[in-house]
């Protein structure tokens, strides 16, 4: 067991850290106020190769592993964690779902794009009936022969008013329940597709959250994704690796709060010395850096199993579980050490509060995590 990394995973790392405080830190306090996340930022990202890590270099990609996707995530979630869900969202659930699963046709039409930078990519599952309970898919995907005229709403989408192309599951045959649910591609500006409202949220608020209508919508049977009825498969399996990135995000923004709460407990003084002197603040940041590790170590197995073609489903929903419940903790606690200035917006951490929420939610709330590791642990 090495629980060293690589000379290269170090270079990732820092380069990520390096961007973080550059190009995220400036304007991460009015982006989350305003609700936004400049077009400029995201083609950035994508220069620096964040959109597209673990994708194949001959459509555009990094060609890394998901080690250096985490270590990413971890950096850029310690300052801004709406950046990260949209890199999260990209790499994890759209890049992997069309490289693993996709046709040539659609890895050269949509990978490259993705990969530079020039939009996003969008996974459309949940819907206003359909959260957890993933296989209620109310959405239609009608079977016309050579296209198939989709009909419904989702709900809560990710990179939603700005991505190029959506994957959207929905029902081709009811009668075969989640066997005749499909994944389709579906093209920004296609007629019959309308963006609906965004999301004003109590966290990652930089990153878009929108509802989507398909009334009608004319999607030819090229752009499925995988075989007939593969759509609910494709979904559960991309989310398995989705995991891991959230999982990552989560150990970041825990991260982050603790770095901020150590530097001020060194500079903030309280009865005539600083308050990392204090006993009370010790325990504190003990407690919240044994979490972190702990954290990072279920997180990197997660990784490492994917990355030596291990399952490793087990593993990102225990990383996630976890991770997210340290995200909440660590930053709960890294207000309380900076007092008044953490509930203020200027320090950072009451961001990193209001941001870790969603990690005990999105891509599998902890309930659905718990599931998933009851089915295994007991063999169900
Ligand atoms: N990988 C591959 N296949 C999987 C899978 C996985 N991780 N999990 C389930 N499946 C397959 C099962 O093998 C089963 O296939 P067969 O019928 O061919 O055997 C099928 O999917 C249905 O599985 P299951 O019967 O376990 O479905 P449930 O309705 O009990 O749901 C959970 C399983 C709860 C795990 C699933 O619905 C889930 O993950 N829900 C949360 C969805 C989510 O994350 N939503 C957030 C939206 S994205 S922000």
């Amino acid at each position: 067991m090495n629980f060293d990394l690589t000379e290269e995973h170090r270079m990732v790392q820092s380069s990520a850290r390096e961007f973080a405080q550059t190009e995220l830190l400036p304007g991460v306090i009015e982006r989350d106020t305003a609700q936004e996340f400049p077009n400029e930022l995201v083609k950035k990202m994508g220069d620096q190769g964040f959109m597209a890590v673990m994708v194949d270099p001959q459509y555009g990609g990094g060609g890394m592993d998901t080690l250096s996707y985490v270590l990413i995530m971890e950096e850029l979630s310690k300052i801004d964690a709406s950046a990260s869900v949209m890199v999260s969202v990209n790499n994890s659930l759209v890049c992997y779902g069309l490289q693993e699963y996709g046709t040539e046709e659609q890895k050269q039409k949509y990978l490259p794009k993705i990969a530079a930078g020039d939009y996003t990519g969008a996974f459309c599952l949940s819907e206003p009936e359909a959260g957890s309970d993933a296989t209620s898919q109310q959405t239609t995907a009608v079977d016309k022969g050579d296209h198939y005229i989709l009909n419904g709403t989702k709900n809560w989408i990710t990179n939603g008013g700005r991505s190029g192309v959506y994957l959207v599951m929905a029902q081709t045959d009811r009668a075969k329940q989640h066997r005749g649910i499909n994944c389709l591609c579906v093209e920004r500006g296609t007629p019959g597709f309308q963006i609906g409202k965004k999301e004003d949220k109590l966290g990652i608020r930089g990153s878009d959250t929108h509802t989507l209508m398909f009334s009608d919508v004319k999607v030819p049977k090229s752009n499925r994704i995988g075989e007939d009825g593969f759509g609910f498969k494709f979904a559960m399996k991309t989310l398995d690796g989705g995991r891991i990135g959230i999982a990552a995000q989560a150990l970041g923004i825990a991260a982050g709060a603790y770095e901020l709460a150590l530097k001020y407990s060194k500079e903030r003084k309280t009865f005539g010395k600083e308050i990392a002197q204090h006993q009370a603040i010790q325990f504190k940041l003990a407690d919240m850096a044994t979490k972190i590790e702990a954290a990072r170590l279920l997180v990197y197995k997660a990784a490492a199993e994917k990355d030596a073609h291990l399952p490793y489903g087990l593993s990102a929903a225990m990383a996630k579980l976890y991770a997210s419940k340290v995200a909440m903790d660590v930053t709960a606690e890294a207000i309380q050490v900076h007092g008044g200035y953490g509930y203020v917006k200027e320090f950072h951490v009451e961001r990193l509060y209001r941001d870790a929420k969603i990690t005990e939610i999105y891509e599998g709330t902890s309930e659905i995590q718990r599931m998933v590791i009851a089915r295994h642990v007991l063999g169900m």
